[in-house]
């Protein structure tokens, strides 16, 4: 028989090719040493911190899929997992700022836009020295975005667009901005446009008094007649695919990215139950505590493996979105209710911000949310199993 360890269970790091080893080793060496050390004050001041894109583009990990040619590291899905791991170790909101800007605004941009589009935005992106935002939300449709209202009417030489986003990471501080809108000029149907910070008529101010991902910023997008020309349009794709298309990696990345912030809260616990004494013993060595890390144990290394195995599929061109669902919904699920225990853990001391466990459980609330919440994962895969829309 071989040997157990306790934070590798089912052996992920064998399963693993020396490149994604020494991208999760550099992902998790600028997690510890640049974002580990401001995260508390940034989450309690809710601090704008736009310098981060830059940091993450000097390591190497923004569009770590996307080819080379383009600024990218033509890494594969799994090594983008296992960033977003270590990222979400640190902060859910840390890990929203790099995945927006990989899956959501670098994917579209190279899957579906024209070589002049990939050239303009993609390095720039790469770098972060353009920061990107991703509009689909509105504020009458969330998890039904075919019901949106934002519109694009054709004019002379181009487009002008009118509506409103709502719930956009990074759209405070973004330079770029892929937004879907209904395009009247190709018959009501979803297209993708790339506008520009400074264009008249767009906005996108900040939302406050958020509780939960305070590390990261999210606002509106405002769009009052932003003219814009026939280059602004992804000329490759149309109807809901589009977003759904890009939502299919960032959610595959949140599966990996929830499971780093469940494996802190599961670390933290352990640890505070093996320096916590209390009726004469430390709490590790009670039944029940030791019972609650089993249990944290099992479900992140189930989780790790199902998105290894969608990661896999996936960098073979053979992952289906409800093999994502599943991943995204039981990770992000699993995740919550482990920082959740993990907070019950910890006593009084649980709500402190110095022991952070709380913050991951508020973050997780929305991680459970967004990119399509728990429970319209649960109907995308009640279709499948039963061949019965339940939408609607
Ligand atoms: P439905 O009829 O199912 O599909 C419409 C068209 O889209 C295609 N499609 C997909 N294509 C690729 N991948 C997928 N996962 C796809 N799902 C659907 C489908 O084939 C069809 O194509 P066509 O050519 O036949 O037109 O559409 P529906 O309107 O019934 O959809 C229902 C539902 C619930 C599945 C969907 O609307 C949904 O997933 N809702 C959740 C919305 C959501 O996830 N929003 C995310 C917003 S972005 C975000 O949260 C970013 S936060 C990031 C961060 O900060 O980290
Ligand atoms: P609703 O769709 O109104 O859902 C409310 C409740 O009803 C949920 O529990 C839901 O599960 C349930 N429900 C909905 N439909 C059904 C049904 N048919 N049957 C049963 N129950 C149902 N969006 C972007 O486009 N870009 C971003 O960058 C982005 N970033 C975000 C950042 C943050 C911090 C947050 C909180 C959200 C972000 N979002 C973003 C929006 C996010 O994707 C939406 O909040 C999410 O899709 C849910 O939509 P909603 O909030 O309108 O909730």
């Amino acid at each position: 028989m071989g040997s157990f360890q306790w934070d590798d269970p089912f052996r992920l790091e064998d399963q693993l090719e020396e490149d994604e080893r020494m991208m999760r080793d550099s992902a998790r060496a600028y997690a510890a040493d640049r974002l580990a050390p401001r995260v508390i004050a940034a989450n309690r001041d809710e601090a704008v911190t736009p310098e981060i894109f830059a940091e993450m583009g000097e390591v190497g990990l923004l569009g770590v899929t996307i080819p080379e040619k383009f600024g990218g590291l033509g890494a594969s899905y799994v090594a983008y997992g296992l960033v977003a791991r270590e990222i979400e170790r640190i902060d859910s909101g840390y890990r929203s700022m790099m995945s927006v800007q990989s899956s959501l605004v670098m994917y579209p941009i190279y899957a579906y836009g024209s070589e002049a589009q990939r050239l303009k935005y993609l390095p720039g992106l790469a770098s972060g020295k353009l920061i990107g935002c991703f509009g689909l939300t509105e504020p009458d449709a969330g998890s039904d975005p075919a019901g949106m209202k934002t519109i694009a009417r054709k004019v002379d030489g181009g487009f002008v667009l009118n509506g409103s986003k709502m719930w956009i990471s990074n759209a405070p501080i973004a330079d770029v901005f892929v937004v879907w809108v209904k395009s009247e000029a190709h018959g009501g149907k979803i297209r993708g446009f790339i506008l520009d910070k400074g264009m008249k008529g767009l906005s996108a101010p900040k939302i406050d008094g958020k509780l939960s991902l305070r590390a990261s910023v999210t606002g509106e997008i405002v769009m009052q007649d932003v003219e814009v020309g026939e280059d602004a349009l992804l000329p490759n794709v149309e109807g809901l695919k589009g977003p759904f298309g890009c939502l299919n990696r960032a959610r595959y990345g949140i599966s990996w990215g929830s499971l780093g912030a469940a494996e802190f809260c599961w670390h933290a616990a352990r640890q505070y139950g093996l320096d916590r004494k209390q009726f004469g013993r430390p709490l590790a060595q009670t039944q029940l505590y030791q019972k609650k890390l089993a249990d944290m144990m099992a479900d992140i290394a189930l989780g790790l493996q199902a998105s290894l195995r969608v990661g896999r599929l996936m960098d073979r061109g053979e992952a289906a979105p409800e093999m994502v669902s599943i991943v995204k919904r039981n990770n992000c699920g699993k995740a919550l209710e482990i920082a959740r225990i993990a907070r019950d853990m910890h006593g009084g001391n649980g709500i402190s911000e110095e022991f952070q466990v709380m913050r991951h459980m508020v973050n997780l609330e929305t991680v459970n949310t967004y990119e399509g919440t728990h429970d319209v994962h649960a109907l995308i895969l009640g279709r499948a199993i039963t061949g019965l829309q339940s939408f609607f």
